[in-house]
């Protein structure tokens, strides 16, 4: 089974995005599984174009997309993605979208489609903090998400998102101290999660 896992290049002015560092960690092979890694654009149009190329390419049965959410404390699962662009800074190619659909005419919302309480349970098994959330925003990750559970829908591969926390690099000598997790941790949650979502298709 081939599992496309993406990350996003750094944005907002960051020198890196954990969620990149983090899926660069994964192994090639996850049990039985072939991980597949990509690294998207913080741009709403390209990211859209290249993942939907990538899952062309590829087939996968699964894709995870991960993406950076600073101030948050866990790994998020993301359940929904919604048919807004509405950002408030510009994306990486300077586009600022305000109450603009991610596609005209689209279904107002997708659910993701992976077993998000299960791979959230894995990654606490494995000593991380994990959580659920039910806004992936309106940036170019919820984007990426409706974009991606739009492809999917209808198939029999799944998909969603994960959000994840600020790398503890990042966080340092910031103040308020936001939360934040070391990358290596970020990918062994990953790799905990995958596991229990190949196992959960089997
Ligand atoms: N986080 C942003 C976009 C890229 C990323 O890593 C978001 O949450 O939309």
């Amino acid at each position: 089974m081939k599992i496309l896992v993406t990350g996003f290049d750094p944005f907002g002015g960051e020198s890196v995005n954990p969620s990149w560092e983090a899926a660069k960690l994964l192994p090639p092979r996850i049990g039985d599984c072939e991980i597949i890694k990509l690294m998207l654009p913080t741009e709403f149009v390209r990211a859209e174009e290249l993942l939907l190329a990538a899952v062309d390419t590829h087939s996968p049965r699964m894709v995870i997309c991960t993406g950076q959410a600073a101030g948050r404390a866990e790994l998020s699962f993301e359940r929904v993605a919604v048919n807004l662009r509405d950002a408030s800074i510009p994306d990486n190619a300077g586009y600022t979208p305000a109450d603009e659909a991610v596609f005209s005419g689209g279904r107002e919302a997708y659910f993701a489609t992976l077993p998000v309480k299960v791979m959230a349970e894995a990654v606490r098994a494995a000593g991380l903090p994990a959580g659920l959330s039910l806004s992936a925003g309106s940036y170019v990750c919820n984007d990426v998400m409706y974009t991606l559970l739009r492809r999917l829908d209808g198939t029999d591969a799944i998909g969603g998102f994960i959000h994840l926390p600020l790398s503890s690099a990042q966080a340092e000598g910031r103040t308020p101290l936001p939360p934040s997790v070391e990358i290596s941790d970020m990918a062994r949650g990953l790799e905990a999660a995958i596991k229990a979502a190949a196992e959960y298709l089997k």
